[in-house]
């Protein structure tokens, strides 16, 4: 299945996504709903817990992990024939910890795939706790590996997985060692956390993951992830640059690649919650590599579309001015900022969690940078007053999503459906005047009007306004038929369909299409509901033009 996107769609708990599962969760629950008992995926990553650890031998902001996934096994499953036998891959069947530990030492260590040195592999399991029960089952199975001498119990700090958020589906994992460093994690789903409490699930499950860029690391025999042929090119463009300091390379590289990521995905830099996580990496790379930074960073782009542009075609959508805006704009607040430290450095001040917090709060001032700043000038910083204050600002903030989302949920009434098909028509007049490079960032619909965000640089002017909207009215009059087609998401990209990479399950997206069918005027994923022909919308009118968030423009319109 295809990977989900950076920041989780319908799980106001996360910032982002942090592991192949998380798109996953309520299959857990409800296997029903699975497309297929079994899954693979290879998942961008995102992981604000490792950005501290950046730079090292195996962390990164950004990677790619491997899974494979099961749902809906159930110890009846397991019937007397099943237990011996190998599971038989071309059968829709749930599988468990047998099936997915062998598999995995299969694949690590059979010359067929990935041929590991036996000697060097290790495995650890979960060795329970006062609460929940040690892993017996997959010690025996371990055990009965030809080849693996290593096995160790270990603790549920670094033997159980899960909840991502604050509840779903958790449990024991196996994981498997190459020298120390880990490369394989098997978790083995079989409780539900939520407040305080580990419920035993109905139903059983698998989620895996193997990083691919440590793989790598082990397969071509090298000493960290930044030398994998998928980093280094970057790395090096950073080292010509002028910056000497390897560390600071491979930040500049990690942060830049991680930030172009969650910008191909929608994520824009702003001052909270994801996109703040955006405009930290480009401000620690910007302080890093000063004014080198805008060349540099174009250069940084370039490289990750080469390395990824196709296997992952929207990285090729990024906009280099979404990151020159944030070069322009940290200018002055690092002006600003240093200018506020200074004169509290000046009067023996130290700096309180507050004066942090407001910082951050009313410049964008990240908290690493203020503590750069505060050593440079030896004065001390109450940090873990900062991180008070900024938790307490959470729950407001997370209060906040939470009611977003709630009122995000749209209706279906005819007015509304009339708006949903006008959507269509104004992302296809924008992409007429502007290019391709115009893309839909979000859309909220009332009964009473309509807000269409985009990507784009820049303001539109008073005559593209009326172009836009023209060109909406003419196609609108023209009466276009209004057709949907289901196909397979290779065969929408080829077609040229809008929005693909959207889409997160399955095989067959729906495609909305405007106009006769050998020419359609425009052509977009989406999930419906549609009027049947654009007569039925009525007259658009554009009443505002505004700035959603750095390189994002909002239209509100009206339908007459
Ligand atoms: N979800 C597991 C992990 O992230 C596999 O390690």
């Amino acid at each position: 299945m295809p990977p989900s996107l950076l920041v989780p769609e319908n799980d106001p708990s996360v910032l982002f996504t942090t592991a192949g599962m998380q798109q996953f969760k309520r299959f857990y629950l409800k296997p029903d709903l699975a497309p297929a008992k079994k899954v693979i995926t290879i998942q961008p990553c995102f992981r604000t817990s490792d950005i501290d650890e950046v730079g090292d031998k195996s962390h990164l902001t950004l990677f790619e992990m491997l899974g494979n996934f099961t749902f809906g096994f159930t110890e009846s499953e397991r019937g007397s024939t099943r237990i011996a036998t190998r599971i038989d891959a071309d059968k829709n069947q749930p599988y468990f910890k047998k099936e997915a530990i062998e598999m995995a030492w299969e694949f690590l260590t059979d010359e067929k795939w990935l041929g590991l040195d036996k000697k060097n592999l290790s495995a650890t399991f979960f060795e329970g706790n006062g609460v929940l029960t040690r892993d017996d089952q997959s010690e025996e199975i371990l055990k009965t590996l030809t080849g693996l001498e290593k096995i160790e119990a270990q603790d549920q700090d670094e033997n159980f997985w899960g909840p991502t958020g604050l509840e779903g589906p958790c449990g024991p994992t196996v994981e498997f060692h190459y020298d120390g460093l880990e490369v394989w994690n098997l978790v083995f789903n079989e409780y539900y956390f939520a407040e305080n409490n580990y419920q035993p699930l109905e139903y059983k499950g698998v989620d895996t993951g193997a990083g691919l860029e440590r793989l790598l690391v082990i397969i071509n025999k090298l000493d960290d992830v930044y030398q994998t042929d998928i980093l280094n090119p970057l790395v090096n463009i950073v080292a010509q640059s002028g910056i000497k300091n390897s560390r600071d390379q491979r930040i500049v590289a990690d942060h830049i690649k991680a930030a172009i990521f969650a910008i191909a995905d929608g994520v824009m830099p702003s001052n909270k919650d994801a996109g703040y996580v955006v405009r930290r990496l480009i401000r620690r790379s910007m302080i890093i590599s000063g004014d080198a930074s805008l060349d540099l960073f174009a250069k940084l782009i370039q490289g990750t579309i080469e390395i990824y542009g196709s296997d992952y075609p929207h990285v090729k959508t990024v906009d280099l001015s979404i990151i020159n805006n944030e070069v322009n704009r940290w200018q002055p607040i690092k002006i600003k900022g240093e200018k506020i430290i200074d004169s509290w450095a000046a009067s023996g001040e130290n700096i309180t969690g507050k004066m942090a917090f407001d910082l951050y709060q009313s410049h964008g001032f990240p908290i690493e940078l203020t503590k750069e700043l505060a050593r440079q000038r030896q004065i001390e910083i109450n940090e873990e007053d900062f991180w008070k204050e900024f938790e307490s600002h959470k729950e407001i903030s997370r209060a906040g999503v939470e009611g977003k989302f709630k009122g995000g949920l749209a209706g279906h009434s005819e007015i509304e459906t009339r708006y949903h098909t006008a959507a269509h028509l104004l992302l296809q007049a924008l992409r007429d005047l502007l290019g391709e490079k115009i893309f839909q960032r979000g859309s909220n619909i009332t009964p009473e009007r309509m807000r269409f965000d985009f990507s784009c640089p820049r303001a539109l002017t008073e005559e593209e306004l009326a172009e836009v909207e023209a060109k909406v009215n003419e196609k609108i009059t023209e009466g276009l038929p209004v057709g949907c087609e289901e196909m397979t998401q290779a065969e929408a990209q080829k077609k040229g369909a809008v929005g693909i990479f959207k889409e997160r399950y399955g095989e067959k997206v729906k495609i909305y299409t405007i106009g006769h069918c050998d020419k359609p005027y425009s052509m977009e994923f989406c999930g419906g509901p549609h009027v049947e022909n654009t007569k039925e919308i009525g007259q658009l009118k554009i009443i505002k033009e505004q700035s959603a968030g750095a390189g994002i423009r909002r239209i509100r319109a009206v339908l007459k």
